[in-house]
């Protein structure tokens, strides 16, 4: 290469990593307050949800609504209302296909009273759980929150907006647009349509771009100073005979400002069975903690005859002179988590995962919350006997998080970053910042035991080294007590992220995308695979995504594409590998994709959404979920020595012990 040719090239480099450089660790705004909103003694808590009215926005004039001040009175003196339940999705609320493609803002408004009691010496706070993917809230016609970010809370002091006593408005614009500097990504463009032109949404990501309100909506009331928020911090003893609970507690409210350290919390822990197990006066400071002998550690489901225990502590705000401030009462499992670069341990046991990336979706009401859906789908995870899922693609519903919690089934908590690209400031600020959303929400959660900062980021890009460095770390910063994961599907030479991260997950589609329909090349590649990522980084590995799309009801044989038993064949030829792999210490994990089959953008390789679902849509197994549930439980029973449902093997015949198929087999 000539000399100048080579300089250019040098130049061209060094040029590259400057601006790979040019991304910066900026700080960001951090959350505050958040806390779940609960009854107690000093809270009242009120729900808003129900049938709201709703509006579509022209979508050629979607800021019509703001100039026009629809804000101002009853959306229905401005435009023609629809009525809409709150929370769900609003796309496939209606027949019209305007709305369910819809791509910009939408209004909703409703009425509700304030009693005249909430007037009087206590502030009013109105929180969402979530609505995608931008919300401007009003409350009668003046300006209360705005948020961006779906799938993550926010919340407001309304105490000088409402009317007590009387009737008072609330209005919120929702926008669904996503560009490339949102978490996620998307694009929007112009294109000729017979009418004219069109707007277009288009995003990578294989899941629908449901939008709305998608989380309950509730009014609650603290004291005037009040817990605003509480971190809690668990240890066990070596033997895991002794529990501590370390707490720390932040107040908001003028008292908390006075010098004169008045303040102390009080804070009481009970069993399960309300006996008062341990109790502590906080300092001044409000930090301290709870001991707790012959303590009941938080187990995950099967790994323990009792898992998912769960602590009451109550939390008591005091001023001087013993004067009662607020309580607030939250549950605490206490657990240890520790990890090196061959596996992952609970209260210092091994974990093997065994699991599912899931989806929060469902018929009519998108991502809507659910009470009955999110139940089921509870059920049906223990029925299978898996351990844990991931929150692919984004942070699941708060009620959700308390029922994992309760049930044992860990959680690898994942914030909304999926298909990353084209790293950039504005995206590395607003991907931190869901982290630290994320983080603060669920921090205090026994079940979640890991974090993951992305889905299938481009991490093979030139500058996802220092993109996710920044990441990784800041997320770190915020929680050194759990480690970091991100599911990535570029082959392990071209990564660059994977140091950055504490578990490598991968994701990888064998006899599906690649080499379609070749159950024979299958294993080896999965084993291969998997041993190359520990190789590069020394790191456990976890298989976060496998599986084939299959049409329920479809039955071939010999197996085929997208039939029932193509599915159960695939996971088989999967289990074989993970198998030998297992015995390898460091491979820690097997999640299928996916849960259940879930809604997805038009596309002709979607038959009515994407089909990868061990059950379907309407929450009803398909053959491979009987053979996962053989395999889970298996699993169980070899590590754990759970104990095996009676209905796991159906009795076939009485011909003698080697046709036997029982719990003897495993
Ligand atoms: C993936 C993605 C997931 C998709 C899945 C599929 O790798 O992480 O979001 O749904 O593949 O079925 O294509």
């Amino acid at each position: 290469m000539p000399l100048s040719l080579f300089l250019l090239v040098i130049g061209f480099c060094i040029l590259n990593i400057t601006l790979a450089l040019i991304i910066l660790n900026k700080d960001i705004e951090t959350t505050r307050g958040m806390l779940y909103p609960r009854e107690s003694e000093t809270r009242e808590v009120r729900a808003l949800d129900g049938i709201w009215n709703f509006v579509r926005s022209d979508e050629a004039n979607p800021t019509q609504g703001i100039r026009d001040g629809w804000f101002n009175d009853d959306l229905s003196k401005s435009m023609p209302t629809i009525p809409m339940p709150v929370p769900a999705s609003y796309n496939d609320i209606t027949t019209e296909q305007a709305l369910r493609d819809h791509v910009g803002t939408v209004w909703y408004d409703r009425k509700f009273f304030v009693p005249r009691s909430w007037g009087q010496h206590q502030r009013v706070w109105l929180r969402f759980g979530s609505v995608h993917y931008e919300a401007f809230v009003w409350i009668n016609g003046q300006s209360a929150i705005k948020h961006e970010m779906g799938h993550l809370p926010f919340e407001t002091e309304v105490t000088h907006l409402l009317k007590y006593g009387a009737e008072n408005r609330i209005t919120v614009m929702c926008d669904n647009a996503l560009i490339q500097t949102t978490v996620p990504q998307g694009k929007i463009s112009e294109v000729a349509n017979d009418q004219g032109v069109t707007i277009i949404q288009s995003y990578t990501f294989d899941f629908f771009n449901y939008a709305g309100i998608h989380r309950s909506v509730h009014l609650y009331t603290t004291p005037k100073t009040f817990i605003e928020e509480v971190e809690i911090k668990t240890n066990l003893s070596e033997d895991n005979s002794v529990g501590t609970v370390n707490y720390s507690i932040a107040v908001n409210g003028t008292a908390a400002n006075e010098a004169d350290n008045t303040l102390y919390a009080r804070l009481q822990l009970y069993s399960r069975e309300g006996i008062l197990v341990a109790n502590a006066t906080s300092d001044s400071k409000l930090l301290g903690s709870l001991k707790v002998e012959n303590v009941k550690p938080w187990w995950p489901y099967l790994m323990h005859p009792d898992p998912g225990y769960l602590y009451e502590l109550e939390i008591k705000l005091y001023a001087a002179k013993e004067q009662l401030l607020d309580v607030y009462r939250l549950s605490v499992g206490l657990r240890t988590l520790s990890w090196n670069n061959t596996s992952f341990l609970i209260n210092g046991k091994p974990v093997y995962f065994r699991g599912f990336g899931r989806h929060e979706d469902a018929d009519v009401r998108g991502k809507g919350l659910d009470n009955a859906l999110m139940t089921r789908d509870f059920n049906l995870l223990k029925w299978i006997g898996a351990n844990a899922y991931r929150t692919s693609h984004y942070p699941y519903s708060e009620e959700s998080m308390q029922f994992a919690d309760q049930h044992g089934i860990m959680i690898i908590d994942e914030c909304p970053s999926v298909d990353t690209e084209n790293f950039n400031q504005v995206l590395l600020d607003k991907h931190k910042s869901s982290l630290e959303q994320l983080v603060h929400r669920d921090r205090n959660h026994p079940s979640v035991v890991m974090w993951s900062i992305a889905n299938e980021p481009r991490t093979g890009q030139l500058n996802a080294d220092t993109y996710f460095q920044f990441v990784a770390n800041f997320t770190r910063s915020l929680d050194s007590t759990r480690p970091i994961t991100a599911a990535i599907a570029v082959p392990s030479k071209d990564d660059k992220a994977g140091r950055h991260l504490d578990i490598i997950s991968f994701n990888r589609y064998n006899a599906w995308y690649s080499n379609t329909g070749r159950l024979d090349m299958v294993t080896q590649r999965v084993i291969n695979e998997a041993t190359a990522w520990n190789y590069k980084y020394d790191k456990p590995v976890i298989m976060a995504e496998y599986g084939a799309d299959t049409l329920e009801g479809l039955h071939l044989q010999p197996s085929y594409v997208w039939s029932e038993e193509f599915q159960a064949e695939v996971f088989s030829q999967h289990f074989k590998a993970f198998d030998a792999l297992r015995r390898q210490k460091w491979f820690i994990g097997e999640f299928v994709w996916n849960f259940a089959d879930f809604k997805t953008a038009q596309s002709y390789t979607r038959v009515g959404g994407n089909k990868k679902g061990v059950f379907t849509r309407a929450r009803q197994p398909k053959a491979a979920a009987h053979l996962l549930r053989q395999r889970y439980f298996a699993l169980g029973r070899e590590m754990d020595k759970c104990n095996l449902p009676s209905d796991l093997f159906t009795y076939i015949a009485d011909v003698g012990s080697n046709v036997q198929h029982d719990s003897s087999d495993l």
